[in-house]
């Protein structure tokens, strides 16, 4: 074998393979072809939250209890009105939240001082054990597992 016939092999040899990468190449760019779409659409944009649940304006609910303490008395019959319409230890929380520290007054020219502190606070200077009591049944009765202690 000369030298010659080595390099025709070697030419047909390197000619096959540039051959089967053009043909490869070829077939490869065909099977790309129409591949690589999709990747739009995206997940929506995800709804808003879930809302307060029960619907209870809780900074109303506190104005009417703080309504219902200051000043000379307590309007008992109001406050066990606006406990029984909470439904959840979320509305008692919220209702808590809500009132905040507020500084009761106990009535102008009345010696006793002022009371200034939160909700649950308030209903224990403002009401006697039995009227606690009342309001924990009410509470209670509401499947509320919070009580005013
Ligand atoms: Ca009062």
């Amino acid at each position: 074998m000369d030298k010659k016939k080595i390099i025709n092999i070697a030419a047909v040899v390197i000619g096959g393979f540039i051959a089967y990468k053009l043909i490869t190449k070829k077939s490869d760019s065909d099977t790309n072809n129409g591949g690589g779409t999709g990747g739009t659409g995206g997940g929506g944009t995800g709804g808003n939250g879930g809302g307060s649940g029960s619907g209870l304006n809780y900074t109303t609910l506190a104005n009417d209890l703080f309504a219902a303490f200051d000043g000379y008395g307590t309007r008992e019959s109001n406050i066990y009105a606006t406990f029984s319409l909470l439904k959840s230890d979320k509305d008692f929380d919220e209702l808590v939240k809500a009132y905040g520290i507020r500084e009761v007054s106990s009535g102008k020219w009345n010696w006793t001082p002022n009371f200034t502190g939160n909700l649950i606070g308030a209903i224990k200077s403002e009401m006697s054990t039995a009227e606690i009591a009342e309001i924990n049944t009410i509470l209670k009765n509401n499947g509320i597992s919070k009580q005013i202690v």
